[in-house]
């Protein structure tokens, strides 16, 4: 089934608290603008913005819970730090409750917080979105901004880098996921260029 911005809308209302559903425009806007920008489906993106967050509204309780119900844990890390979960529990959710079967969606939802190797172009629009929204205010957010308008991958790497810096910074410990797609997003930069020889 696909999911309408209509009924992601009503339901993103319905569960996210005033603030949660602030950033949660402020995701959507931003990713269908840069959607557009970028040739992407702007309704997509929109959709995927306004899911993204969705499973928010859980204690970390039921969400830890739920996610060994569905067998959503893959990393010892992921216990470890039950706040990444709400990813792939929204992105389960919509496509065996709601039946949603778009994968561009759903690896967008599912992949938001961490990231991963291989990441879609879909992929990369939400996990940067989420961190650049208009209601997003920290030092380097406008230049990150920009550089996403110039190059989505390119920008999407910084991004990952800037929270690398932020976890270190603050003694957070760094999720293999969040790793690797950083290695990932750097060698594919560096083969973009052709800087590398084969
Ligand atoms: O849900 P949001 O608050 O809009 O943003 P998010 O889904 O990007 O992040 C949720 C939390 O995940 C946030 O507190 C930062 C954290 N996070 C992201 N990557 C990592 C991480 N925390 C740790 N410890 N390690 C990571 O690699
Ligand atoms: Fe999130
Ligand atoms: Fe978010």
């Amino acid at each position: 089934m696909i999911l309408r911005v209509e009924e992601v809308s009503i339901l993103a209302a319905r569960v996210l608290s005033d603030e949660r559903l602030k950033h949660t425009l402020g995701v959507a806007d931003w990713a269908e603008d840069l959607a557009r920008h970028h040739g992407l489906d702007p309704v997509k993106a929109r959709c995927a913005g306004l899911a993204h967050d969705l499973a928010k509204g859980i204690s970390i309780k039921d969400q830890l819970s739920l996610a060994r119900q569905w067998n959503l844990l893959n990393y010892p890390e992921d216990e470890q730090n039950p706040h990444i979960l709400h990813g792939p529990l929204a992105a389960y959710w919509l496509e065996h409750y709601y039946r949603v079967d778009d994968t561009e969606i759903l690896a967008a939802i599912a992949n938001h917080t961490l990231g991963r190797p291989g990441m879609s172009p879909m992929e990369m629009l939400i996990y940067s979105a989420d961190l650049t929204e208009p209601n997003r205010d920290f030092p380097k957010v406008d230049k990150l901004r920009q550089s996403l308008y110039d190059d989505l991958e390119k920008g999407t790497l910084e991004c990952v880098k800037g929270t690398l810096i932020y976890l270190k910074e603050y003694n957070h410990p760094i999720h293999p996921l969040t790793q690797l797609t950083y290695e990932d997003l750097q060698r594919r930069q560096t083969i973009g260029t052709g800087s590398k020889k084969a």
